[in-house]
């Protein structure tokens, strides 16, 4: 889950309140923020903008040599694990040996297996980009900064690895079969529950990490457009309703559904391209029209 850096005395926190380096669209950024607001814990959010590659910046290399988000600074006290970790519940899920970035990949670039995907566009397209790009923004960096070499040379061999994964057509079915046992198991636990009177999560009465896990992932399958190969009215209906439960929670809106205003933005030029031949055509219909009426007007007086 999350890296956690404990430290006295930091310059951008000032002791008291954690801090949560992380991005909107990352899943462990996500589970964490999740965690976070459910504990009701207060915490200063920096952005790591992974679509500028912040990551392999040497001052977040030196916070976090793996190079990714999300790394949670707490400046004076330490955090119980198990804010993000419930040993037991984990194992009943296993969510947790799913490579999400293999899967989120591999989606983009088998999109036979998806339908209906929430993911926009530009978002796709950068992902795809980003993904070819890294390497050499890596090597860059190496050279820049030889100090930290070994942390980079790491990182290379790794997504090396998964770049053949992910390319593969086969690897990701394997990835898809894995998700059926775990919500083939989720679905059997959420049915034992099903006659109980009180309201039930996962594993019992009180919204646990076991949840958090589960909802966040059920959201990235969602918004991947894979959510139809596994639950709907005809398929796994306990675990429809769950999703659907979650999904009002406010603090699943704040973990997933944030989106920065650069993509905000983004997403709206992209509408308006979409949209532009039917604006195109309204202007002309509405200026036509004006013209229509004077003209009509004229040949009446
Ligand atoms: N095991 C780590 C995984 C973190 C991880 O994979 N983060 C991704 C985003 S979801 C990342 O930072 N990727 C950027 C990169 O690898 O360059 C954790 O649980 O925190």
């Amino acid at each position: 889950m999350a890296t956690i850096v404990g430290t006295s005395n930091t310059s951008s926190n000032d002791g008291n309140t954690l801090l949560l380096y992380h991005h909107e669209q990352s899943f462990y950024s996500q589970k964490v923020v999740f965690a976070l607001m459910e504990k009701h814990l207060p915490f200063k959010s920096h952005i790591i903008q992974l679509p500028k590659f912040e990551q392999y910046e040497p001052w977040f290399i030196r916070l976090n040599p793996k190079g990714e988000v999300p790394v949670l600074r707490d400046g004076v006290k330490a955090i119980h694990r198990d804010c993000f970790q419930k040993r037991a519940a984990m194992r009943l899920l296993k969510i947790d040996e799913i490579p999400i970035e293999d899967l989120t990949i591999g989606c983009l670039l088998h999109q036979e297996f998806t339908h209906d995907t929430k993911l926009p566009k530009f978002i796709r397209h950068r992902m795809k980009a980003l993904r070819t790009r890294r390497f050499s923004i890596i090597q860059e960096m190496m050279v820049q900064y030889p100090d930290l070499r070994e942390h980079y040379e790491r990182k290379l061999t790794i997504i090396q690895d998964k770049r053949r994964k992910q390319e593969n057509r086969d690897e990701l079915l394997k990835i898809m079969n894995k998700i059926t046992q775990i919500l083939d198991d989720v679905e059997t636990e959420l049915i034992s529950h099903s006659t109980e009177e009180i309201e039930m999560w996962l594993t019992g009465e009180r919204f646990t990490a076991a949840d958090i896990c589960l909802s966040v992932m059920l959201h990235r399958l969602f918004v991947l457009g894979l959510a139809f190969r596994w639950w709907g009215e005809d398929r796994r209906p306990h675990l429809a309703k769950y999703f659907e439960k979650t999904r009002r929670l406010e603090s699943y809106k704040r973990a997933c559904l944030t989106v920065s205003n650069y993509d905000k933005l983004m997403y709206a030029v992209e509408m308006l391209k979409q949209n532009m031949p039917y604006l195109v055509g309204t202007v002309v219909l509405v200026t036509a029209l004006a013209f229509g009426v004077v003209f009509y007007k004229k040949l009446r007086k």
